[in-house]
Order: structure tokens, then sequence, then C-alpha cells
């Protein structure tokens, strides 16, 4: 079956041929001179991205989209600009026109991961005329069809690529947000986006990066991500007004030093022994170790063993804006600030590209932290006080407890951050509006839920009389079969009306953590692991806690998900943001179906 893919790329026969096409992608590599994804050094100054701002409400950006093998054998990817330089962050305002020019200029590089496969559609005509003899030897995926229309395309292979725009409230049709069909082949021209930033779109942190079935984990992992900032933060908390701010893009990617032992400064801790079926170093749950994969920040890697950090200066003492994102593939961020060891106070403004007052409630809101966790995908927004002259300070992630199935991800240093009275200030400020932004819909919390579902994640052995076998990845609406998400498949898993709320509990019964993630919409957690909380704001992914057999019950959360925007109508995806579960299967689709339509439309 097309969804026991992970299977079939283990057994013997497909490993050797794989082998032997990645050795002989080396060799036709090793004759590109130019250097397309170029990184800075371990230990550099954290660069800005560059800062690309729309102009009389319109932002028009080409980009292309390439990979490269590195000297390590790793395959990078990045977002390119005509000018060479790497994953802009766009910025735009609520009503701001957005037309971004997609090349893709991929090449066949990456190892299949998972769930690799093109349009079924047995219409689909011959391969495409092959770019040249590497493309005809090493193309083991099914090609996409010669001249298809990107937008019904649905071609999944490690050359196809496409953009989410991770968090926007941006109907899920073509040429706006949508990945489910939309897939664009090199040979193409660039395929263009075009969409306008809704009016009641927060201020904030959101991200873009490419989203085909199968190849998310290779093409995300490999670099393709970049920041997006909806202005005007200012304008929902005064208390940034005027604050000078920084982009900082948190990325994973292979291990540079995957057989060195971990660092002698760290204590000993047993050995370990468990991988997953990725090969990735599994949780020890003791904070220290291999991690499953290196970081990077802003593009400076911060490799395993030694963790040498990246450098961060500020004014001594100046206070900052720090929208961070995390755009891991698989691991999760717990950020803490030191200063000469001592956690700092992060003054949280803003969460999953919301601000955290945006209930209404306590304009000035700031909330306090000294270390706040983010899963894949998300993003927190806090102000920074920079150090006074002489202290050392330490951005740094603490390690995450992923569960017995879950990754490894230690306690790492980032960037070291210190004080310099000749810091370079951040290329962008926030504006001195206090303009109150446009009143949007009564407060989610207030709203009674039309319904309530229940999803689960799970997670099986693909052979279930070996428990050693890869894992099945399932994200299931309670009362269906768990099935890998089926690309195929044109049955939603859910459909909803617009205009309802529901509530959906999302429960663990795998052993370890998951990161839900809903396109389109943001939705309001009302319980985490069974205690109510009071969140004064909206996420668009969040952890749900892993099960353990000694549990009595399943974890779970609560979320109160938003359909009421005329915007959600269409049908769209959500799925664990770790990518490889998300390849893997752990995906379903819901259709938002419009509002006039019958309830009987509704299940
Ligand atoms: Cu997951």
């Amino acid at each position: 079956m097309e969804r026991q893919n992970k299977v079939g790329t283990r057994d013997p026969l497909t490993v050797a041929l794989v082998s032997a096409c990645l050795a002989f992608t080396r060799l036709a590599w090793a004759d590109t001179e130019r250097e397309f994804c170029p990184r800075p050094p371990p230990g550099s100054e954290v660069p800005e991205p560059q800062d690309l701002r729309s102009q009389n409400g319109v932002l028009q950006v080409d980009l292309t989209v390439r990979n490269e093998r590195a000297p390590d054998g790793t395959t990078r990817y990045c977002y390119v600009l005509p000018d060479g330089s790497q994953s802009p962050t766009l910025r735009l305002h609520p009503n701001d026109l957005l037309i971004l020019r997609l090349k893709n200029a991929l090449q066949d590089a990456a190892p299949p991961t998972a769930g690799s496969r093109a349009n079924s559609d047995p219409s689909a005509g011959p391969p495409p005329a092959a770019t040249s003899g590497v493309y005809n030897l090493m193309h083991h995926h099914a090609p996409a069809p010669a001249h298809s229309d990107p937008c019904t395309s649905g071609a999944m292979t490690s050359t196809s690529t496409n953009l989410h725009f991770h968090g926007l409230l941006v109907p899920p049709v073509c040429h706006q947000d949508e990945v489910l069909r939309t897939s664009i082949q090199p040979d193409e021209a660039p395929f263009e986006y075009r969409f306008r930033i809704p009016s009641n779109q927060p201020p904030g942190l959101y991200w873009y990066h490419p989203h085909i079935h199968g190849f998310s984990s290779a093409q995300v992992g490999g670099g393709a991500s970049g920041a997006l900032v909806i202005e005007g933060l200012e304008r929902a908390n005064p208390a940034v007004v005027g604050l000078p701010e920084r982009v900082l893009v948190i990325r994973d990617q292979s291990l540079s030093n995957p057989d060195a032992p971990p660092s002698k400064s760290e204590p000993v801790v047993p050995p370990q022994l468990v991988f997953d079926s990725d090969g990735d170093a599994g949780n020890n749950n003791t904070g220290f170790g291999k991690p499953a994969k290196d970081l990077s920040i802003n593009f400076v890697p911060v490799p395993y063993p030694d963790y040498p950090p990246a450098s961060i200066k500020v004014k001594p003492g100046e206070r900052q804006l720090w929208r961070v994102l995390n755009a891991s593939s698989v691991t999760y961020l717990h950020l803490t600030l030191l200063f000469d060891h001592v956690p700092q106070q992060l003054g949280v403004v803003a969460i999953d590209g919301v601000p955290i007052n945006v209930s209404g409630r306590n304009a000035r809101t700031i909330a306090p932290a000294d270390h706040v966790g983010v899963p894949p995908g998300g993003r927190v927004e806090f102000i920074v006080t920079g150090p006074p002259a002489g202290v050392s300070g330490l951005l740094m992630t603490r390690s995450v407890d992923t569960g017995r199935n879950g990754e490894n991800d230690p306690n790492r240093a980032l960037a070291a951050v210190s004080a310099a009275e000749d810091a370079v200030e951040p290329a962008s400020r926030l504006s001195s509006s206090t303009k109150a932004l446009p009143v949007s819909m009564p407060w989610l919390g207030n709203v009674e839920p039309a319904r309530v579902r229940k999803l689960y994640f799970s997670e099986q052995p693909t052979d279930p009389g070996n428990p050693r076998s890869p894992t099945a990845f399932f994200l299931t609406v309670d009362g269906q079969p768990p099935v890998p998400f089926d690309p195929t498949s044109t049955v939603p898993n859910i459909t909803v009306r617009q205009g309802d709320v529901e509530d959906w509990i999302i429960e663990n019964r795998s052993a370890e953590l998951h990161a839900f993630h809903v396109h389109q919409i943001h939705f309001l957690l009302l319980d985490w692991f069974g205690i109510p909380v009071t969140e004064p704001f909206l996420r668009d992914t969040v952890n749900v806690p892993y099960f353990d057999p000694r549990m009595q019950s399943y974890p779970s959360v609560r979320l109160r998900m938003d359909f009421r925007d005329p915007n959600t109508v269409g049908t769209f995806v959500y799925h664990c943001h770790l990518l490889e579960h998300e390849d893997g299967g752990m995906m379903g689709t819901i259709r938002v179906a419009p509002a006039a339509v019958s309830s009987r439309a509704v299940k």
C-alpha cells in the first residue's frame, strides 16, 4: 500500500539503490562550483535576515527555492532572492497585497523519507523530459506529469515544492494558502502567490515553508523557511512602542558530528541505544547526550557536541523585542536567557503571531517568564533587556522531555548575548503608532461551541509482529479507523460549517510528545493535561503531552476551534508539526462548508 512506503524504503534492495544513487549524486554535484545556500561558520555573529517591506500596500517578492549537497553530505535547502540573500523576512500590514513568485530550482537530492507518491491520475502521461542525465538515473519517485497545472497537480516528489503561510487567515485556495493539491515542479515557470493580508490578521510573527506531503521534513529540515511579520504589534500593546526588534529563526538540521562522543563538560549519562526509525537519537531524559538534530540560529550552526554559541551584541541595558520562530523539523525549544548563569525575566507579548492581550483585557499586558517552550512551528515574541556592561549572557534551550519514544532534545547553548557600546542596532524598530487595532469578533472564550469532537495521536510498528519495525503515525478522528494520511482521498476526515465554533479534544495515545497544528485558524487552549487554563490569547500549534503506561487515562488538550471567519471556507489540513510524523501520515483534512449549506451536510 502507498501509505506503507515507509516500510518499502527500508527493504535491503531499496536501501542499496538509494545508497548507490546518493553516491552518484555526490559525484554529479561535485561539479557544481557555485554555492547556492552558503551558511555562516559556527560562532558567527547572528545575521539579520533581509527585511522586505510592502510599498504602497504591495509587497512583490521573487524567490527561488534551491538545494545543494553540503560538504558534510547533508542536503541544504534555501529560499534565495535575486541578490543571493536567503530567507528574507516578509513585512506586511493588514490589508496589504503579497505577490510572491516562487521559482522551483530544486535538484533531485534527498533520499525519500516517507509517503512519497505522485499524482494518482493514471492519465497523467509520461514523465517530463529529463533535464539532465542525472535526473533520469536518480528519479525514484513517479515524477510529476509534464506541464501539469500546479493548482491541481498534487505531485509529491522530492523536487516538488509549494508554500504554506503558517498562521495566516487567508483562504485555502490555489495561489493563496493551499497545500493539498498545489505543487510546483522544477521545469515550470515561477508560480505566483497573490493574496491580501486580512484586515483582522493579528500583528506578530508568522512564517512560510514548503508543505509537500512526504518531503516536508527534508525541505524544512534542510533550511527552507523564512519569517513573515504582520506589523502593528505596538498598536496591540503600547509596551513595545518604538523598540528595536530582532527576528531569530531557529532551525534544525542533520548532525554535523553524529559520531562524536558528548562533550567532556557534560555529566556522563548512559549511552544512547535508542534511535527512531529516522535514525534520530532517542530521548534519554537526562538533559544531556546526543541530540536528534543540530540547531542553527539565523543559519549560524550550533553543532553537537560542544555547541559553540553564535553571538548577539546588544547595547548595555537596551530593551529589544525578540521575535523567535521555531522552524525546526522535529526539535522542541525551551528558551531561557541567562546572565551570569541567572535566568532573566523575558517579557512575553505574543505567542504564535497573536498578542497575548488579544482577548481585550489588559492593554499593556506583558507576561513575565524566565523560560518559555516553543514547539516546532510555534513562535514567541518577548521583550529582552540587554545585559549590563561586563555581564555575559547566554540564550539557550533547556531540555524537553519528549517521552519514551521521543527524540532527544538536550540542554544546549544557542547564542552568547554580550553588552557592547558599539553594537549595531537592529535594522527594524517598531513604530510609535498607538492607533487602536480594529475590534475583532467576540472573544472566542465567550462563544458556545456548536459541538465537541475527539481526535487522537497514535503510533504503531508497521509490522505488528516486530516492535522494532518502523513506526506508522496516525492522527485519527475518534470513531474512524486509524490510517495514515492519504493524499489521494477526496473525502475530508471532518466537515464543519463556517460560522461555527467547536471544541476539539486532542488525545495522545503514543509514548511521545506531539505538536498539534491546524492551517488557516488559531484556537484557544482550554484544558492542558486535564487542567483548565485561562489563556487570554490564541495559538496555532500546541504540544499534546505523551502517554505513559502508568497513567490511568490518555493525556489530552481541549481546544476551542474558530471557524467563524469566511476565509476558512474550503479544505485544509491539521497535523503534527514534527515533520517526520506529518510525512509519515500524522495528518488529516477538514472541509469548512459555506455557512449557507444546510446542517445536514455537517457530520
Ligand atoms: Cu508528532
